[in-house]
């Protein structure tokens, strides 16, 4: 069959992410068979003209759609994403009558409702490279498709969702074939690194992430040395620096050494990063590793310093281990960006404070502290059922397509945005979420990309706060 893939996202804030799963799926159905076309709308000058050519020239028998992003998690500056989607299924249905199919990150989250936003034929929620060619495979013959895993769909007005816990896993690494897809050009005029993926599910249970829902609460590892192999790979065509995109890197934390020493036996010549880490498997012995493998930056994400959050938040560690974590990073030279989020259960302005204590006092200048403010809730998280508990939420769960958020209820969500201001404007490696923002940071990283500046981006934040300070411009 004819397969138009489209991978529907166009948001380029902080910078255009190349879109790993489209890429994986469209391979997987090619191996199937099928004759596959891939539009990509992050940099489409006209993406409904662009879409009604690909449906009159190819003359799909099936549209994928690829869909990521639901909206920013801004509570500052809530922006929702999907209104576009909108205007992309109808303009595949004013074209064919051929059936659209929905998968990525954001139909892991909240299937229900983006299939009744759209109204497709079926949606895949979960992996989608096994599920995608067996779904073309029974809509080839005809056949019907509700028995198979990961499969979702709205049947008399019902919804119905398969488990996924039978689906198909290749221990092998993926390796997606960018440049054949994309306009890697443009990718990389952004700064863009290229994601891979190390394993898939996430054990912990954080009482606000989505990742388990996306992906699984069983981690499926990737063997090493495919990874080892894919990275070498990547960096033959060019493709260096490379992004880690797994839920947590360094769990389990036995995997992520043998990866580590994998990468540190082939001669990859890369740049690596990864944005996830655990600070409770962290220890001088992995970022040893990291170091040796190739690692160029690393985040830790805490969330919080301090215990009541931390416990609040289900993070499955203390401030004990997050003060270790900052004595192991201070005696290496991997840079390093702290993750927080602020306003969760149990947070007061005691445990703000002693938050951005820890980040003014434990992390280095050169380092970066990003603070993001007000938890997203997503529906069937254990969030979800506090904020109802607590008053905070009311609305319906078909309704929490549109962002909410949820801030303790013994804090001033007010109060909590001037103590980070006013930390940020003596911090200048503090950003909050207004710097990933910013309508002229595409502008910043086509400029970095022409200095040569290297990555991670976030190393230079202090700079570009400086700069932006001198301007009269910074957040
Ligand atoms: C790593 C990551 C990032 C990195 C990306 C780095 C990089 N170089 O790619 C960074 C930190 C930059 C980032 C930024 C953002 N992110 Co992010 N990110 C992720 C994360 C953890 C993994 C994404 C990934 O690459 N997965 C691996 C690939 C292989 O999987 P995949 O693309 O989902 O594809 C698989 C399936 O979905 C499916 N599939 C995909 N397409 C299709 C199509 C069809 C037809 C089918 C059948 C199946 C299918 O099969 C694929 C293969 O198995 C996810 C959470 C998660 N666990 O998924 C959040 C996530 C996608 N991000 C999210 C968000 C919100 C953002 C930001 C908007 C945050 C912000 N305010 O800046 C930005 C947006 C950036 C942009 N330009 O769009 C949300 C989206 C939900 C929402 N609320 O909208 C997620 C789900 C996290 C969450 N909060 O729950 N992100």
């Amino acid at each position: 069959m004819n397969i138009l893939l489209v991978s529907t996202n166009r948001n380029s804030l902080p910078m255009p992410v190349m879109p790993a799963g489209a890429c994986i799926v469209a391979q997987a159905a090619e191996r199937a068979g099928h004759a596959v076309h891939l539009l990509d709308m992050m940099f489409s000058q006209g993406a409904i003209r662009d879409i009604e050519s690909a449906v009159t020239r190819f003359k799909p028998d099936v549209i994928g759609l690829s869909v990521r992003n639901i909206d920013n998690v801004n509570m500052r500056n809530p922006l929702f994403l999907l209104n576009d989607l909108q205007g992309i299924v109808s303009t595949v249905r004013a074209g064919t009558s051929a059936p659209i199919i929905l998968g990525g990150a954001a139909l892991g989250v909240m299937p229900e409702q983006i299939l009744r936003l759209t109204d497709a034929y079926c949606a895949v929620a979960g992996d989608g490279e096994s599920v995608f060619p067996q779904l073309l495979d029974r809509i080839s013959r005809d056949e019907g498709f509700k028995d198979l895993p990961g499969v979702a769909y709205i049947e008399n007005d019902v919804f119905h969702l398969n488990s996924y816990a039978a689906a198909r896993f290749s221990a092998n690494c993926p390796l997606p074939e960018y440049h054949r897809w994309l306009n890697i050009a443009a990718y990389r005029s952004h700064l863009a690194t290229v994601p891979i993926q190390t394993k898939s599910g996430c054990q912990f249970q954080c009482v606000y992430c989505t990742y388990p829902k996306i992906e699984g609460s069983n981690c499926r590892l990737k063997e090493p040395g495919s990874v080892a192999d894919a990275v070498a790979r990547l960096a033959a065509t060019g493709l260096r620096d490379i992004e880690f995109v797994d839920s947590v890197f360094n769990a389990p934390l036995e995997h992520a050494m043998e990866i580590c020493e994998a990468l540190a036996r082939v001669k990859h010549k890369s740049r690596l990063q990864c944005l996830e880490l655990n600070p409770r498997d962290f220890d001088d012995a992995l970022v040893t590793s990291m170091e040796r493998a190739g690692f160029v930056g690393m985040g830790i994400t805490l969330e919080s310093a301090s215990d009541p959050v931390l416990l609040g938040l289900r993070k499955g560690f203390t401030s004990r281990d997050v003060h270790r974590a900052a004595e192991v990073v201070m005696r290496h030279r991997i840079p390093c960006a702290w993750i927080f989020l602020l306003g969760g259960p149990g947070e007061t302005p005691e445990t703000v404070r002693e938050t951005l204590q820890f980040a003014g006092k434990h992390i280095r200048p050169s380092d970066v502290a990003f603070f993001n403010t007000g938890i997203r809730i997503y529906p069937e998280t254990e969030l979800e059922s506090i904020a109802r508990k607590q008053g905070v939420l009311s609305l319906p769960p078909e309704e929490m397509l549109v962002p909410q958020f949820y801030v303790s209820p013994d804090l001033d969500a007010g109060w909590m945005e001037q103590e980070l201001k006013r930390s940020m404007e003596s911090h200048m490696n503090f950003i909050n979420i207004d710097s990933l923002g910013l309508p002229f940071l595409p502008v910043i990283n086509r400029i970095g990309s022409k200095l040569g500046l290297s990555l991670p981006l976030w190393r230079h934040a202090g700079t570009i706060r400086r700069l932006l300070r001198f301007a009269g411009m910074d957040v």
